[in-house]
């Protein structure tokens, strides 16, 4: 069960699995045969067979293997309480049809980076730890990031309790039902305090690096962003008989919402994106008396991002009230602008030598929910084409490697002084 330190049975490892036996064991878990893509939702099977993996890839290494009480998993070397620690990882679960790369390279380069780090003969002053935090993509309980969020308690346990999935189930009731105890899960101020920078490598999800030399580059920020349900409440009706004017039909409110959306974001400079659709009761002939649309919308600062979610839920309020259509907008989670923290920046940047491209993103990371407690910073792997939460998500096998070295660099910059 979570929350116990489990002893580390310091057994010789017998062989430590390369980068590309860790990525071959972990690319068949959760894979859809149709489309290629990813499903490795929180708390299911396939979350299961990627928590073994890590384990089996710690306990491969003689690290001592940990479960902290938000189901975060935990590889560390050296001592998990002297404090000061150098931290590295990432995520494994995915969005519905995710690439094989969105968190996963993070947490197999960790792995490759501190067996660099061993095979450089280097020794390291501080506890070094890779972790895989537990429901980044908040596919299945519309959450995103909730095992760090849980940590630094930005997500109260009370909160966390009320998240369901599609079929009702409860965040706790699926960690019950993944043998976890949803009773020890809450804010972890003792964890984060033992951690003197956390460094999160991740392969891009645009095309900044594509056009550039360089195959690494650090973060600098990520935007504002958050996930906006919005209910369309119309009348469900005859399709074939109901005459136009008669009709209150929240898809046409719907319909037009995604426009105003599309349009919205490109006079301010925001994204919105509506990505997720529900309608009731979902027959063909039938006009729909609820349809719900979830919002996800991102800027590259507050104020836009709050003036373009007031323009698209006015534009949608006004096309309701022709429509007959009662309009409600719920925000579902929402994480302010990440600035990451000059100092630790800055020291990566030397670490790396050159002039490394530092860049922005429009993506959440679990670094980013890390910063306010933490000194945190991010490594970008190149992406030639930029597509992510997409079956075609890629990177190059070459930066792959180049983004490992870079990270082992940076540990061994960090923790063996
Ligand atoms: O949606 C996101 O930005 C993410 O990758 N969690
Ligand atoms: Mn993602
Ligand atoms: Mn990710
Ligand atoms: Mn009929």
């Amino acid at each position: 069960r979570n929350g116990r330190a489990q002893p580390d049975h310091g057994a010789a490892p017998a062989h430590t699995p390369s980068f590309h036996e860790m990525w071959r064991d972990l690319l068949p878990i959760g894979r859809d045969a149709a489309s290629g893509g990813y499903r490795r939702f929180a708390w299911t099977g396939a979350d299961a067979d990627c928590r073994a993996w890590f384990r089996a890839q710690a306990e491969s290494r003689g690290l001592t293997y940990e479960l902290d009480r938000n189901g975060n998993q935990w590889a560390w070397l050296g001592d998990p309480t002297a404090g000061d620690a150098v931290v590295t990882g990432s995520h494994l679960d995915s969005v519905p049809d995710g690439g094989a790369f969105d968190g996963p390279l993070g947490v197999v380069s960790s792995f490759a980076a501190l067996d660099g780090l061993r095979a450089r003969g280097a020794r390291p002053t501080r506890p070094l730890a890779i972790v895989n935090f537990g429901d980044e993509e908040g596919a299945r309980f519309g959450l995103a990031c909730v095992g760090s969020r849980l940590a630094a308690g930005q997500l109260t346990p009370d909160k966390a309790a009320r998240l369901r999935d599609a079929d009702g189930v409860s965040l706790p009731q699926a960690m019950e039902r993944a043998g976890y105890d949803p009773e020890a899960i809450g804010a972890d101020p003792e964890r984060l305090a033992r951690i003197g920078a956390f460094v999160e490598l991740h392969v891009e999800q645009g095309r900044a690096l594509a056009d550039t030399p360089q195959a690494v580059g650090i973060a600098s920020s990520i935007w504002p962003h958050g996930r906006w349900r919005f209910d369309f409440h119309g009348e469900a009706n005859h399709a074939g008989t109901t005459r136009l004017q008669d009709r209150r039909d929240p898809m046409l409110t719907y319909a037009t919402t995604v426009l105003a959306a599309r349009k919205k974001a490109r006079l301010t400079g925001a994204l919105a994106t509506f990505g997720k659709v529900a309608v009731e009761p979902n027959g063909v002939n039938a006009i729909p008396s609820l349809v719900r649309g979830w919002l996800d919308s991102r800027a590259p600062d507050q104020t836009t991002l709050d003036l373009v979610i007031a323009e698209i839920e006015k534009a949608a309020v006004e096309r309701g009230e022709r429509d007959g259509v009662d309009v409600r907008v719920t925000r579902e989670s929402f994480t302010p602008v990440v600035e990451f923290g000059h100092a630790l920046r800055d020291e990566l940047g030397r670490l790396l030598g050159g002039d490394v491209p530092v860049l922005g993103t429009g993506a959440g990371h679990d670094a980013g929910i890390l910063s306010g407690d933490v000194p945190t910073a991010m490594l970008f792997v190149r992406n030639p084409t930029g597509v992510s939460h997409s079956p075609a998500e890629t990177a190059a096998e070459d930066d792959c490697l180049a983004g490992v070295i870079a990270l082992t660099d940076v540990l061994e910059g960090l923790a063996c002084r």
